[in-house]
Parts: C-alpha cells; structure tokens; sequence
C-alpha cells in the first residue's frame, strides 16, 4: 500500500481514524443537567459532589432568563463573586463543554451568586485514550479496535487489482510471458476468459507447470473464472491436449 498504488488509500485510512477517535471521543462524552431536575438554581454548589467530570462533557444549564444568567469567571471571581469579564450566557438553556481542568459558574444577577450561593465550581480531567483502556470506555475502545483492523482489511480489499490474463486476447496459446513485468500481490484476481468448448484452467503444482501434467490440480471451466491469487507462487494451464505444451501456461507471484 506504501509503494504507490494505494498511498491515496492510507490517506483515507488516517483520516478515518482520527474521525473515529474524534466520534469515539465525543459519544464518550457524558452530558449533564445541572441541578438535576431543579435546573440552575440558589445552594447550587453542592450539585458537584460525587461526580467525576472530564474534559469534553456537557454542562446544561436550565433556568428562567427572567431570573438568573450563567457567567463563566474565573477562581477570583467565583471566589469574590464577581462576574467581571466574565462569558455570560442568557439563554435560559445553555450548553457548555467542559475544558480541562477547572471552570467556575455563577450567576450575576444581583447578590444571586453572593447570598444565594448560586455559584458552581467544577474540576474535569483529561479524557484520553489510555483512560478509555482502562475505565469507562472500554467497550467504545474495543469497537475502534475492531473498526480499525475493518477498514484495514476493506483497504487491501478495495487495493487489489483486477487483471484479465492475457489481456484483450484472453487465456490462449503463448500466454506464459503475459505475467512478465507485473508485480502481483496477495488478493489480486485474475480474470480467464476463454471459450470453455476449447480449453479450462486447472491450478497447478511447480512440477504440473513444468511437465504440462495436471494431479489433483483445481479445474476451472466457466470460461469466465476470476480467482483470487494466494500469496507466493501459482501455477495455470489448459489441461486439453497439447495446450499447456503450447505455452497455453502461466506462472504466476504474489507479493
Ligand atoms: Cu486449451
């Protein structure tokens, strides 16, 4: 895939990966409602309490836009109550992802924050792919594993190529030098058309090539046989008299 004719198709792979990665991410994400079912309201710091935050979760804040906003501050202004500078949000329904470490929310509505302790302060660690390995995203981290080796496979499969021996003229006499300069590999097909009144193909040992003889070999007589190359060396002939003799033969190998 590497050595140029599937580079375009590494490409997508990388690219698909980091999307998985990114999906994987975000469905990993948990979104919360802050305060539950009473939504963003007075006492709410405690909310926090026993919950374990990461980088990339939801915090949705549920209120009357009547009555109080969100203003995310920074520790002084959690601390002093102060929403100064601060990014606020008004709509009454605000969503807010969490970044690293920690985030503090109050409300700026007048004394709210300072006498109604309408003010929350969060802590989110990292989310990485080693945490998911080893916590709660262990079946979302098997699924991108299994994904992963999925659109590996589709990639090689998606890289094989299709040939038709002996081109235009098709499996005939004097096909032995058709392979020549062609670099074959593993999942490759090649593609017999002949007229199966005239000739077969029969899948042969190294001695069966050499001798034109056929034990045991597979017989194929479609007159359209697609067969798939194994890795290492394959061998082809036409088993009617006097056809392989005629170099109706191919060796072929797979990389
Ligand atoms: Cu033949």
């Amino acid at each position: 895939m590497a050595q140029g004719r599937g580079k375009s198709s590494l490409s997508a792979l990388i690219l698909l990966c980091c999307m998985l990665l990114h999906c994987c991410d975000m469905a990993y994400a948990t979104t919360y409602t802050v305060g539950d079912q009473y939504g963003w309201k007075f006492f709410i710091t405690n909310w926090t309490e026993g919950k374990s935050f990461k980088a990339g979760d939801i915090l949705v804040f549920n209120y009357s836009p009547l009555n109080h906003n969100v203003v995310v501050v920074d520790a002084n202004g959690y601390k002093n109550c102060n929403a100064a500078g601060g990014k606020v949000y008004n709509s009454g329904h605000d969503s807010i992802t969490l970044p690293k470490g920690q985030s503090y929310y109050i409300s700026s509505f007048t004394d709210q924050c300072q006498y109604g302790s309408m003010k929350m302060a969060v802590y989110a660690t990292q989310t990485s792919l080693k945490d998911m390995a080893q916590g709660r995203g262990n079946s979302a981290l098997s699924v991108l594993v299994l994904l992963f080796f999925t659109f590996v496979l589709n990639c090689d499969m998606a890289n094989a190529i299709t040939y038709k021996v002996g081109d235009a003229g098709g499996w005939r006499y004097n096909v032995d030098n058709w392979p020549q300069g062609k670099s074959f590999k593993t999942g490759d097909i090649l593609v017999f058309n002949y007229n199966p009144l005239f000739h077969d193909v029969v899948a042969v040992d190294e001695a069966g090539y050499n001798n034109c003889s056929v034990q045991n070999g597979k017989v194929y007589r479609s007159g359209h046989d697609s067969i798939t190359l194994p890795q290492g060396q394959s061998y082809f002939i036409c088993s009617l008299p006097g056809h392989c003799k005629a170099s109706m033969k191919i060796a072929v190998n797979a990389a």
